[in-house]
This record gives structure tokens, C-alpha cells and sequence, in this order.
């Protein structure tokens, strides 16, 4: 079973219509933008320092993205699992995600 699939089989629908992430979405976008204008810089043979920190900024964003990401991941399909009887494969994926994150894997 795909990652999609077996997210999609353990998730529950919000109470309203709003996408679960939705709250992610204005730092999508708004890395987004900056890669755009990077893209830009890109084009106009812009300064290499200058380039640099856009990329930074948008590391950064990113990497605030997939926090909250992994954070509703916790309030959501964790929790859940701790009474569907899939606690212990949402334990190993997020041992996985801990060992991507900390570049051991
Ligand atoms: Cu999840």
C-alpha cells in the first residue's frame, strides 16, 4: 500500500470542509513566491550571496512548513491511531521521519 493510500485509509474528515493542512498552505505560497523570485535572480545573473539567502529563506519556511505538517500529523492521525489499532506503524513511520530529519537515513 502506497504512503498516500494508507494515510488516506487512516485519516478521519474534518468537522468542516477545510482541508487538514489548510493552516500550511500561506507558507506553500509564500515559499512559493520566493522561489519564483530566485528564479528570477537566477535569470539576471544576480549577486551568488544574494541568491544564497533567498534560498535560505525559503529552507527556512520550508522547514517551518513541514513542522506544522508533522505537527497536526501528531493531533490528527497519531491520536487517532491510539484507538484504531495503528499506533505502532505511525510510531515507525515518524522513527523514519526523525532519522530524515536528523540526516541519519
Ligand atoms: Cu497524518
Amino acid at each position: 500500500m502506497s504512503d498516500m493510500a494508507q494515510h488516506t485509509k487512516t485519516s478521519t474528515p474534518m468537522a468542516n470542509d477545510e482541508p487538514k493542512h489548510a493552516r500550511t498552505l500561506p507558507l506553500i505560497r509564500t515559499a512559493r513566491g520566493h522561489l519564483s523570485g530566485i528564479e528570477q535572480m537566477i535569470d539576471e545573473n544576480r549577486y551568488c550571496i544574494d541568491i544564497s539567502n533567498q534560498l535560505q529563506a525559503v529552507i527556512a519556511i520550508l522547514r517551518k512548513a513541514d513542522a506544522e505538517i508533522l505537527r497536526t500529523h501528531l493531533e490528527t492521525c497519531v491520536k487517532e491511531s491510539m484507538t484504531s489499532g495503528d499506533f505502532d506503524h505511525k510510531l515507525k513511520e515518524l522513527e523514519s521521519v526523525i532519522d530524515h530529519l536528523v540526516g541519519e537515513k
